[in-house]
């Protein structure tokens, strides 16, 4: 959950659609990433022209990393998150009912088993 969930108290009603859903938490904190943290998230993106925006945006309050398991769980939580522009994004996913912006999305999910393992090193170690 990305800093503009915590910062518009949303961190209940994201949690609720994923735990209704079935998904397990197994790892979760709240905390503010480092520009670090967030480069290594994003980079993949490194030299883009929204990069330092990106950086800027994650680094800038508080932000709640979990770790969901389950049965297809990466499927399921991109399904639940929708499509990378709230504007796009199907009826009742987080990013249609909470997103801002294509920059401002609210939620981040793991694109596959691989970006998950990245991904749960940076941010859980
Ligand atoms: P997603 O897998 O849906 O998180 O999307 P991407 O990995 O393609 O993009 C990562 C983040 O970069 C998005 F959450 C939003 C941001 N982004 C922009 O700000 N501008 C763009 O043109 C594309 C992505």
């Amino acid at each position: 959950m990305k800093p503009d969930a915590v910062e518009r108290n949303l961190i209940g009603s994201i949690l609720v659609e994923y735990e209704r859903n079935g998904l397990k938490i197994s790892e979760m904190k709240l905390m503010k990433a480092s520009t670090t943290i967030a480069e290594q998230h994003y980079a993949g993106h490194t030299g883009k022209p929204f990069f330092d925006r990106l950086v800027a945006y994650l680094t800038r309050s508080p932000l709640v990393p979990l770790v969901l398991e389950g049965e297809n769980a990466i499927n399921r939580v991109r399904t639940l998150n929708g499509t990378t522009d709230p504007e796009d994004s199907p009826d009742n996913t987080i990013r249609a009912l909470y997103g801002l912006s294509l920059s401002e999305n609210t939620v981040h999910a793991s694109d596959s088993t691989e970006s998950s393992e990245r991904e749960r090193a940076i941010w859980f170690g």
